[in-house]
């Protein structure tokens, strides 16, 4: 299998903290990228690459900015929680116009999920990728409606996808919570590249968390399928972090940590058995 894909790869939210770091790996590899965002990109662009700006809102330019690509790499959006009326616009909207691109393209989804469309399961559980959503938020809720966007677009006009439930993308580990959900970068790069070169992905679902001990939330994904192993780890960053803690019991309960917490307005954290949909 070639280790460059034949056709050139769009690149959304490419002047993000993510988006930069994947230009840089991806374009090192000779890859041909074409980088778009609302905002400027801070960097050089590589050899290889082009940077367009533009809003996700605009079906027209993205649809443009897409034509002849083989896949997509949506990073672009609102990355932390927000007002609903502020994740709309780009999360909602702008994931329809990646997928109408996609679709006319025949061209693979790379789709950035979070952990917060999962974020209210328990720590205490490992769950599946086939897991129930439980979003944390209007932001986590978007990533879920994002994951059913590419389900619908797949079952109804075979468009390709990866759902990569990215944990914490983060130079390092920074609190006890990160000891289990950190993902590197060079895990991320070599994940998003395995998406992209897997000879089928169909619509699958891979936990993006590096090789962490910790990480006992998460099992049973497609990683198999693109042929993805992490080879980082937090482990070594155990014995500073392992004592930060948020202090917040309902941050402390569930797998989106302190997404949970804000604007909680319960009494106390829900009974655990009352914790599922009807309870
Ligand atoms: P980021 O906030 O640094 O990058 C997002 C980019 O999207 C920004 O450059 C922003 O300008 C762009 N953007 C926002 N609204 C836009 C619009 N209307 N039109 C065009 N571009 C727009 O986020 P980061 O950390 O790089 O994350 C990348 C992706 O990965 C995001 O989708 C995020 O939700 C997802 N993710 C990241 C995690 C992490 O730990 N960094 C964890 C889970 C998911
Ligand atoms: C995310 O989805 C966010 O984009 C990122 O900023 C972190 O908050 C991360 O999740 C996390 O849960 O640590």
């Amino acid at each position: 299998m070639s280790d460059k894909p034949a056709k050139p790869v769009l690149l959304t939210g490419a002047s993000g903290a993510l988006g930069r770091v994947l230009t840089r790996s991806l374009s090192a590899d000779g890859w041909t990228l074409r980088l778009t965002d609302i905002a400027p990109f801070p960097d050089q662009v590589p050899t290889g690459a082009s940077f367009t700006a533009a809003d996700l809102n605009d079906g027209v330019t993205i649809a443009r900015l897409a034509e002849g690509c083989g896949a997509i790499v949506h990073l672009g959006g609102v990355s932390v929680e927000r007002p609903f009326e502020e994740v709309l616009g780009p999360n909602i909207r702008g994931l329809f116009h990646i997928y109408e691109a996609a679709r006319r393209e025949k061209a693979r989804v790379i789709f950035a999920s979070s952990n917060h469309s999962i974020g209210f399961h328990e720590r205490s559980e490992t769950i599946g990728a086939d897991t129930q959503f439980l979003p944390d938020g209007f932001y986590g809720l978007s990533k879920a409606y994002g994951e059913l966007m590419g389900q619908l677009y797949w079952y109804k006009h075979g468009v390709e996808s990866v759902f990569v439930r990215i944990g914490s993308c983060f130079p390092e580990p920074v609190d006890a919570r990160m000891l289990a959900t950190w993902l590197s970068y060079p895990d991320l790069s070599r994940l998003v590249a395995r998406c992209i070169l897997a000879e089928r992905v169909g619509c699958s679902v891979i936990w993006g968390a590096s090789d962490n001990q910790r990480m006992t939330w998460w099992k049973d994904d497609a990683r198999g399928r693109v042929g993805w192993q992490p080879l980082d780890s937090a482990d070594p960053f155990a014995g500073q972090l392992a004592g930060k803690v948020s202090g917040n019991p309902v941050a402390e309960r569930y797998m989106g940590g302190g997404f949970c917490a804000l604007g909680y307005s319960r009494d106390a954290p829900a009974p655990q058995q009352l914790s599922q949909p009807g309870g």
